[in-house]
């Protein structure tokens, strides 16, 4: 049997060639759609590739349903057609490039869109929007919060961390939290704040300051013995913050003397410390970090200074390695205003690039994507 192949740049074009060169008595085949790239790959041109054999072949010639069925055939073991092909990519690249604009780090942003790529059926790779609602529904998924922590206090809550990143301020804020805030359903509960910051010029006239102007008591304390000797006498005070010596964490010596003073708390049955981190912090210099307060029974971390960052997926890829929820966020140097509880929001309101109206989530019942999960559908751009 004679076969012929020609390409245009149009389906009819290629047919029309063959029959012009070989006669009228070919029949089509099979057809193939085609990419070919110009100089240095610049620009992309879509060809169409027609093969065609002559019916004059009597005996071996297909009949004309043979030949529709092997055309059907062939379509179908097309794995994808080159135009779709080029769309997904063009997708994953735009997805990259949004990941990267938010600051996610590589290691992040590759789990996340191979992830997608294995679990999205064919289709669902050509819907941006659904992409785009699937990687905010894993984002949001990766994004741990202490709700535990933020429904019930421990009676004793100590705040740890570097100099500078805001613990005494962050103490200050909770305080006025739980002491000042009360209604009829929840009245406000009896605070005191204790410092041991003795090192630190001022330290004590900082939230010495902050307790005056709330009315809530402030105390210092310099040893274990003194820390034992307090709690014992406040059993009955609703919540006791315990702002600690604001030293470099490189200062073993300090730390080690901050560990023997809050061993005073480890006999008390509820007790809770947090990690204070500053989200300008360099994700190595945070991770420094959290492995040196490693040795503190840490429940929770509290991301100070969310103001003064701009992009957030640095601090979602890092927190997602680690294995501590975020209790707090704050974002502002007012007290106390400028203190939040933490939530998945929190994060995800700060992205950029998505397509969705982050700011406006709803969690909706749209039957018209059945495959998605409701979280799914919540972050679809309507
Ligand atoms: N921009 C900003 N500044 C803050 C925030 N929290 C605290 N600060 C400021 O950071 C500085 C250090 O705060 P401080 O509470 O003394 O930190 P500490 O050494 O960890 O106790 C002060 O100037 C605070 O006003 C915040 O959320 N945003
Ligand atoms: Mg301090």
């Amino acid at each position: 049997m004679e076969f012929v192949t020609e390409q245009a740049s149009s389906y009819e074009e290629a047919v029309r060639k063959i029959h012009q060169i070989y006669g009228m008595d070919y029949t089509i085949y099979s057809t193939k759609r085609i990419q070919s790239r110009r100089l240095f790959g610049l620009r992309r041109s879509e060809r169409y590739e027609v093969t065609a054999y002559r019916n004059t072949d009597a005996g071996l010639a297909l009949q004309p349903q043979q030949h529709r069925e092997r055309e059907l055939r062939q379509e179908k073991q097309e794995p994808e057609s080159p135009l779709e092909d080029e769309l997904i990519i063009q997708q994953f690249r735009d997805l990259r490039a949004i990941c990267e604009l938010n600051e996610f780090s590589p290691a992040y942003t590759e789990r996340l869109l191979k992830r997608l790529y294995d679990e999205s059926a064919h289709e669902e790779l050509l819907q941006r929007s659904l992409l785009e609602a699937r990687l905010l529904s894993w984002i949001s998924d990766s994004i741990r919060v202490d709700r535990h922590g933020q429904t019930s206090t421990p009676r004793i809550f100590g705040l740890l961390g570097p100099t500078g990143v805001g613990k005494t301020t962050t103490i200050a804020k909770i305080a006025a939290l739980h002491g000042l805030q009360g209604d009829t359903d929840c009245p406000a509960k009896q605070v005191t704040m204790i410092t041991i910051d003795s090192y630190r010029i001022g330290a004590r006239a900082q939230i010495g300051t902050f307790g005056e102007i709330m009315g809530i008591p402030v105390v210092e304390v310099q040893h274990r013995d003194e820390l034992q000797q307090y709690l014992k006498s406040h059993q009955h005070t609703d919540l006791i913050l315990i702002d600690t010596i604001g030293k470099s964490p490189r200062d073993t010596e300090i730390q080690q003397e901050m560990k023997e003073i809050l061993s005073a708390c480890t006999s008390e049955p509820s007790v809770g410390f947090s990690l204070a981190l500053s989200a300008s912090m360099k994700s190595s210099d945070m991770k420094r970090t959290i492995e040196r307060f490693s040795e503190f029974p840490l429940s929770s971390i509290v991301l100070t200074k969310l103001d003064e960052t701009e992009m957030v997926g640095n601090l979602i890829s890092l927190f997602d390695e680690i294995d501590i929820p975020i209790l707090y966020v704050t974002a502002g140097q007012k007290v106390p205003q400028d203190l939040m509880p933490m939530t998945e929001g929190v994060f995800l309101r700060r992205l950029q690039g998505f397509s969705v109206d982050l700011e406006n989530l709803i969690i909706g019942d749209d039957t018209d994507c059945p495959g998605l999960s409701p979280k799914e559908r919540a972050f679809l751009a309507h």
